[in-house]
């Protein structure tokens, strides 16, 4: 039997192992079609960007390893990325830094416009992907002594606020042109590495920076911001300005997104079980899926209990349609077109295993106190073949199944990567 035989046997097999517990795996592969993720570009270059490649990464964040064939170029990282999303399932969104703009004379972050994307904009539709954004708020001279919209210099809240202002535009401009909303993402690396002695006034001074970018109205059908918090980064190790509660009060009362970063909280809290919690009274959430591994927020994300307790999460809760997946890892010891592969294929067969259950039965056996078939079922669930179902999903959207991708990365760094 070949490979493709034995996939569309396994299905159907799996197919009625499902129905006999009432799980439509059809429905289920319908329903993950419907799901985007919104692949990070930085993963491909080291956050490197096109404005200020040379420029050492601050604000706390590091990426370790020199693998060969790293993107410099834009035609180089878009190439890339087309290489990546060719190997995931299904139509997906990119997430881009304002560091990534092309433009044709040097430019600095508080001088983008539009059109310095239209690059993005162009091969996005070729490529039939939606774009999000992101303020690039680090690696920069103005973050002056680890501060930037929180700082108590005015002239570096300013040059930092133009920033966000000016990335909102961007945002926009890819909600009008690809005609999908673009979430815009703020993240800043405002802290102290030391105990602070006023804690308020940097938040204060953060609110109203925040405030003053997002005071111009937006159509949301075209883009919406979202903020992330983070318990500390490396330097910044007392004090972060821009903490979960920060963020979560802000974005529920402006009524914009919450950004939950997987690798942002400590190590024992469980993001998934933040979500409910706060689409209760919250717009949205933007999630940046990530694996912490000790002191490291940003390993590639592998199928572990913590990915699948996010996705069992938003699934079992009906939260897809308010949550905006967007993954956020680099690493540089391995190829990183794999790294992008690995990650989104992990978190795509994650949503598939949570979907693959009998969720409203298993929600009435709770109700009704039957905490014995809860447990029962859900264990026994763990060793269905839900491996065929995903296998198939590779083949209905023409993408290799299981590890044959790796042939493809490795024609790709022969041909591509390995020349540069
Ligand atoms: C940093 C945040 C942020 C960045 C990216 C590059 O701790 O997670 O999202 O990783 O913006
Ligand atoms: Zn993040």
């Amino acid at each position: 039997m070949n490979k493709e035989e034995n996939v569309k046997k396994s299905y159907e097999l799996a197919k009625e192992r499902y129905a006999a517990l009432g799980v439509d795996t059809e429905k289920a592969l319908e329903d993950l079609a419907k799901v985007k993720l919104s692949i990070h570009c930085w993963q491909g270059d080291d956050i490197h960007g096109f404005l200020f490649p040379n420029q050492e990464l601050t604000g706390g964040i590091g990426v370790s390893g020199n693998y060969p064939g790293l993107a410099t170029t834009p035609d180089q990282l878009s190439s890339d990325l087309s290489e990546g999303l060719s190997l995931i399932p299904g139509k997906h969104k990119v997430q881009l830094h304002a560091t990534y703009a092309v433009t044709d004379k040097p430019k600095d972050l508080d001088e983008l416009e539009p059109e310095d994307f239209k690059y993005w904009v162009d091969w996005a539709k070729k490529e039939g992907v939606g774009l999000d954004m992101n303020g690039t708020f680090f690696s920069h001279p103005m973050l002056k002594d680890g501060f930037t919209l929180a700082s108590p210099d005015k002239n570096v809240r300013d040059f930092w606020i133009e920033h966000g202002k000016r990335s909102r535009r961007i945002a926009e401009y890819f909600g009008k042109e690809l005609g999908q909303q673009s979430v815009n993402n703020f993240w800043v690396p405002d802290g102290y590495k030391d105990n602070p002695i006023d804690k308020i006034s940097p938040r204060r001074r953060l609110m109203a920076s925040l405030d003053e970018i997002i005071k111009e109205p937006m159509d949301e059908k075209n883009t919406i911001e979202a903020f992330e918090g983070k318990l500390f980064g490396t330097g910044v190790e007392s004090y972060t300005v821009g903490s979960h509660e920060f963020y979560e009060n802000y974005a529920l009362t402006r009524q914009k997104l919450w950004t939950i970063d997987a690798g942002h909280f400590h190590p024992t809290e469980d993001v998934s079980d933040k979500f409910s919690a706060f689409l209760l009274f919250g717009k949205g959430l933007m999630l940046h899926v990530s694996r912490p591994v000790r002191w490291d927020s940003d390993h590639v994300v592998i199928f572990d209990d913590a990915l699948i307790r996010i996705m069992r999460s938003l699934v079992r809760d009906d939260l897809l349609g308010r949550t905006n997946i967007g993954l956020d890892f680099f690493d540089a010891t391995i190829n990183r077109v794999s790294a992008w592969v690995v990650g989104a294929r992990a978190s795509q067969k994650a949503i598939l295993q949570a979907m693959l259950a009998p969720i409203d039965d298993l929600k009435k056996a709770e109700e009704q106190g039957d905490y014995t078939k809860r447990l029962a079922v859900t264990e026994e669930l763990k060793s269905y073949p839900f491996g065929a179902v995903w296998d198939e999903f590779c083949v209905r959207n023409n993408v290799p199944v299981g590890e044959d991708w790796l042939d493809n990365i490795k024609d790709y760094e022969n041909n591509v990567q390995f020349k540069r």
